[in-house]
């Protein structure tokens, strides 16, 4: 016999007040385990609510503009009751049968984020392994983040695309941002059917994407024990977000070196002064990543085009300065932000990045806690190192990489001094910042660390 099954919305991220912008199903529709029912879109993801069973669609409870919060009712769905309990999701908690039947309450899988751009957004903290109770698993392609590869639709307008043999590369989507609806696919098809010009998106696809080879399918096994792990949800986005960042950013990496030989004597002093109040838990030990955000803040207000997102043929100046810091933590990067770094002073910058560090490594992480962000550093300080080049954090147009200091022979003029000389690694976005901005700004940041003062004058 069939049973009626209440599906809601799952946890969200803390988004609470979502806008439904696509029905993805309607009365009497099928619909598989996991499949979109809703999406919905908050500032800055977009997230399907996904069928908790296989059934049919009984009632929608949702129609486009309306507001949900995490547990709102979407649908009512007829679940066949031989069907129920293998496809129920590893989560969910069917009621038990009472009579007479009253539609039971099912815990929803989390909704699956995708992030428009910038850091990766967790749709959940702490973040679960896939395969995990609550979190369907989402398929990691690298093809889709190449450039021109990534059109912005939801999966199910990707499925249905695929059903009709629609290319949404050549589909301008004329929802928020470009996403390309349901709707979008059949005007495309429309005007395909009649002959009529299809406004920009078959230019760009002329202009050519990248023609890459398949990626190669290897038995590895054949060549010796192998042990295959799952990648954990933030390594899935943030590969996806590193993937598009590195495929369509032209970047240059312009490599410096700072004597910071005064800087750590002050550091180390004022730490050592403060090491019972630090040990007390009543003071912040100052961190060589602290006073490198604070540096930045100066050149960044020195040179405003780092200071900058592209939007277009526009270069979007931000009059605020949130700098994020790459931390690694046990599920892969994150990039906690650090607001209004330029009204703060060090000593306050280093204990923000030590509790935003310490919410980053246990996963407790607010999407806006990683959001906003105007340039970004990555310290490989600690570990070691001497250079790296890393990846732009769009769309942000620089990032700073940080390696371990070293002592070394310096020549004054006169005669070789040791000096403490730490390694700046800048990589920028070549269409926004050119070669001699980028030389200019390790050099005045090399400035500020040899003498902090600079900053004051
Ligand atoms: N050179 C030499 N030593 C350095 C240094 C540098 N540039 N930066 C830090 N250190 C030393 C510190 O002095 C400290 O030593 P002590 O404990 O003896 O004082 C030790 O390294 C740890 O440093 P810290 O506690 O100050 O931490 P941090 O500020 O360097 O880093 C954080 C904090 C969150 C950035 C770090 O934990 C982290 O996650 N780093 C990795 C970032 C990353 O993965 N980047 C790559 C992104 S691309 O894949």
């Amino acid at each position: 016999m069939a049973e009626l099954k209440e599906a809601r919305v799952p946890d969200i991220g803390g988004h609470g007040d979502v806008p439904v912008i696509e029905l993805l199903v309607k009365p009497g529709d099928s619909v598989g385990k996991d499949q979109g029912l809703v999406t919905l879109e908050s500032d800055k993801a977009t997230m399907e609510v996904p069928s908790p069973f296989a059934g049919v669609i009984k009632e929608l409870k949702v129609k486009l503009g309306d507001n949900v919060s995490e547990g709102g009712l979407v649908a009512i769905i007829e679940v066949a009751a031989d069907a129920a309990a293998p496809t129920a999701a590893p989560a969910a908690v069917a009621a038990p049968t009472p009579a007479p039947p009253k539609p039971a309450v099912v815990a929803a899988p989390a909704a699956v984020a995708v992030v428009e751009s910038g850091a990766p957004v967790p749709a959940r903290a702490p973040v679960a392994e896939p395969g995990q109770p609550g979190i369907p698993p989402m398929r990691f392609e690298a093809d889709a983040v190449l450039p021109a590869k990534v059109p912005y639709a939801s999966p199910a307008v990707r499925l249905y695309a695929r059903e009709l043999g629609v290319d949404l590369l050549q589909v301008s989507g004329r929802g928020r941002n470009g996403r390309i609806s349901r709707e979008d696919v059949q005007h495309h098809v429309k005007a395909v059917m009649s002959g009529a010009p299809q406004g920009l998106a078959p230019a760009v696809a002329a202009a050519g994407g990248l023609s890459l080879l398949p990626w190669p399918k290897v038995d590895f096994a054949k060549f010796g024990a192998i042990e295959s792990k799952p990648l954990s949800r933030i390594q899935k986005i943030s590969g996806a977000n590193l993937a598009r960042n590195w495929a369509m950013i032209p970047h240059v990496t312009q490599f410096d070196e700072a004597d910071i030989t005064a800087l750590e004597e002050l550091r180390v002093s004022f730490n050592n002064e403060n090491a019972k109040a630090i040990a007390a838990g009543k003071g912040s030990k100052l961190t060589m990543l602290a006073f490198l955000i604070k540096a930045c803040v100066a050149v960044l207000q020195k040179y405003p085009t780092f200071n900058a997102s592209l939007d277009g043929d526009n270069l979007v100046l931000k009059q605020y300065v949130h700098i994020g810091f790459a931390a690694d933590t046990p599920n892969g990067l994150v990039v906690p932000v650090l607001r209004d770094a330029d009204q703060k002073g060090v000593a306050q910058i280093a204990r923000e990045m030590g509790e935003l560090a310490a919410l980053a490594r246990d996963g407790k992480l607010k999407p806006e806690q990683m959001q906003g962000g105007c340039f970004t550093i990555s310290s490989l300080g600690g570990i070691g190192g001497t250079k790296f080049t890393p990846i732009i954090n769009a769309p942000e147009v620089a990032i700073l990489g940080v390696s371990k200091s070293e002592m070394k022979p310096v020549w004054n003029g006169e005669k070789f001094k040791p000096r403490l000389m730490l390694p700046l690694s800048l990589s920028y976005d070549h269409r926004v910042i050119d070669g001699a901005a980028a030389a200019r700004f390790t050099t005045y940041l090399g400035q500020l660390l040899a003498d902090l003062r600079r900053a004051m004058l």
